[in-house]
């Protein structure tokens, strides 16, 4: 089995080595950086509704604090892995990162799919493509899925004992882990006395698909200028919002 049908079947993949040592490292302290950079522009590192302490490090608005995240959210290897599941048409929802230092603890259970579309999931609409800028353990907080869950169709059907069940990812930094849309996770709490486990989340979904975020409200207009053609398409900033690719009236999009 390949790595596509891999995460076609077992609803993620791992794919090692996407990343040098010296790329995670630079990757890394560019995230750190745009971590105090959000702060300072007012956007919070912790989210209480979300995390339960300020040992997570959320970041959210990647997009526009490093050129770096511009480059990683078309990594060829990342755009395989969602062509692989989602075909062409797709969009990007969002980029965000989440720094599990020692004493974070797990979020509440969901799937990234559910939060953007009603049940039932009949089929992967949605990705997230989990870069690895540590090595990820069951220590420090690997990424906690429920097996198989990506075949759930509602939340009736999800087990009474899904967080019991949940097993984490485990991948060597520079690793990207491929997940469908549809699985069921949450973060793994981090027990170890010092040990970060620092992942980004791009998020992809398909092009009918509403996007977590607005675009046109969250990134700057320097970055939104300096964004190249197929990216500004992706992110959704054409003219055009919902003309299916390939319909018989993309054609508009030449005169809108
Ligand atoms: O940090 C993790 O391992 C999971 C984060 C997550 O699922 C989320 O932020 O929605």
């Amino acid at each position: 089995m390949n790595h596509i049908e891999r995460l076609q079947d077992d609803g993620f993949c791992v794919l090692p080595d996407v990343l040098t040592p010296t790329q995670v490292a630079d990757v890394r302290a560019r995230l750190l950086r745009s971590a105090e950079e959000s702060e300072r522009r007012g956007a919070p590192t912790f989210i209480p509704s979300l995390d339960h302490n300020a040992a997570n490090v959320r970041v959210f608005n990647l997009l526009d604090l490093d050129p770096v995240f511009r480059e990683l959210i078309l990594h060829p290897a990342a755009l395989e892995l969602v062509q692989g599941l989602l075909g062409d048409g797709y969009m990007i929802s969002n980029f965000t990162a989440n720094i599990a230092r020692p004493g974070s603890r797990s979020m509440n259970i969901h799937s990234d799919q559910a939060l953007v579309i009603p049940e039932p999931w009949e089929a992967p609409w949605a990705i997230n493509v989990i870069w690895c800028l540590d090595d990820v353990t069951a220590e420090n907080g690997g990424t906690l899925h429920l097996p198989d869950s990506h075949r759930i169709r509602r939340v009736a059907d999800l087990p009474d004992d899904a967080v019991a069940r949940m097993v984490p990812f485990t991948a060597r930094a520079g690793s990207i882990i491929g997940m469908d849309g549809r699985m069921w996770h949450t973060s793994g709490a981090n027990i170890t006395e010092n040990q970060e486990r620092a992942l980004l989340f791009g998020y992809y979904t398909m092009d009918f698909i509403r996007p977590q975020v607005n675009w046109n409200a969250t990134l700057s207009p320097e970055t939104i200028d300096s964004l190249d053609p197929e990216l500004f398409e992706r992110l959704g900033l054409g003219p055009m919002a919902n003309v299916r690719h390939g319909g018989s009236l993309t054609s508009l999009s030449g005169v809108l």
